[in-house]
């Protein structure tokens, strides 16, 4: 059993993931109305994967006996000037989301909560890498700056992305 206190962070924490995936949504709109439909392709798959992570925190809400309370979700920046400009912005999101998670660890290492710490652990472990994916794509679009041709490379190269394992119901 996990705290009132713990929980209300939990719920709280979970409206942020399903803000991630409305921002990621909004950005692979604005993706594909510059043209970037791969780029637009990946962004959609970040939004299922962004659903996972809620998925994650409503499940263990469940588990641990808790409501799972669902609150309006913010409106998500639709303006963004370019690619780089989306995954910059993406990035800068993700780190909010780290620090988030740190609370959390911090709020349930407190409460002396191990089941809580041992199930945001695997979140931990993930915003390295959503961090550090970003991250590579925003070097990539620095590097690239204004050449049309790299520009349509990596937008083909990101149309490959396939659907977050969990998506797949596997
Ligand atoms: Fe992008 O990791 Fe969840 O929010």
């Amino acid at each position: 059993m996990i705290s009132e206190n713990m929980a209300a962070a939990l719920n709280k924490h979970q409206n942020l993931e399903i803000f991630s995936s409305y921002l990621y949504l909004s950005m692979a709109f604005r993706a594909d109305h510059m043209g970037l439909k791969g780029i637009a392709h990946w962004l959609h798959m970040q939004v299922r994967e962004e659903l996972v992570h809620v998925e994650k925190f409503s499940s263990y809400l469940l588990d641990q006996g808790q409501e799972v309370v669902l609150d309006a979700i913010e409106k998500p920046q639709a303006e963004f000037k370019s690619a780089l400009d989306i995954y910059e912005s993406a990035l800068e999101h993700e780190k909010l989301i780290t620090a988030k998670v740190n609370d959390l660890v911090t709020l349930a290492s407190e409460e002396r909560d191990h089941a809580t710490v041992g199930m945001l652990q695997w979140f931990v472990t993930e915003q390295v890498e959503e961090e550090a994916t970003f991250g590579d794509i925003v070097q990539k679009l620095k590097l690239i700056g204004s050449d049309g041709s790299g520009l349509f490379m990596l937008d083909k190269e990101l149309s490959a992305r396939p659907l977050p394992a969990l998506a797949q119901g596997a």
